[in-house]
């Protein structure tokens, strides 16, 4: 008896479907395709050059004629990888892109001559006690407030201008999609 009724309804239920067939498969088609083109999105590895985004951006204040630090994360979004080749901006006499290591419990810097590789899908952090950008003698005074522009020259990207902002404490993370650039 149930099985009966069932078998009625899900006819009935059939007849205007099948009334319908001539538009249905043009309203599912978008659908289905923008569903499509989703699962490609998230399956696929990124193709084509680098992409470059910078988050997270800031400087730590210094006295003028002093030195100081400044850190930012590389986002790279494309599908092939860049190099950092090195950074410049007019705060400063000179500036390096620094590595600090721990060396017999001492922490030490050097210089990355060759800059720093950025892979394809990679979030390639500047931290303090990790890589940094290191400013060395200071034409001004940097205090919390300022913005220190710099340029970021990159092999395939070329030159990204960004602003690092001046504060004591670490940029915040409430920005995770790096949507600021
Ligand atoms: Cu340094």
């Amino acid at each position: 008896m149930t099985q009966f009724r069932l078998f009625a309804l899900a006819a009935l239920l059939a007849a205007p479907l099948a009334l319908s067939g001539c538009d249905k498969p043009t309203d599912k088609a978008p659908a289905a395709g923008h569903e499509a083109m989703e699962a490609e999105h998230d399956k696929a590895p990124a193709t084509g050059p680098a992409k470059i985004m910078i988050a997270h951006n800031w400087a730590r204040p210094a006295a003028a004629g002093g030195n100081t630090a400044g850190y930012f994360h590389i986002r790279n979004d494309g599908g092939a990888a860049d190099q950092l080749l090195s950074v410049e901006s007019p705060i400063a006499a000179k500036v390096q892109i620094h590595q600090s290591k721990m060396d017999g419990g001492v922490m030490k810097m050097a210089p990355l001559a060759d800059g720093v590789e950025i892979p394809a899908g990679s979030d390639i952090e500047f931290n303090p006690g990790g890589m940094h950008v290191m400013f060395i003698g200071l034409t001004g005074p940097l205090k919390a407030g300022d913005k220190v522009p710099v340029t970021l020259v990159f092999r395939d990207s070329g030159r990204i201008a960004v602003e690092l902002p001046v504060q004591t404490t670490p940029a915040g993370h409430d920005d995770e999609e790096h949507h600021e650039h």
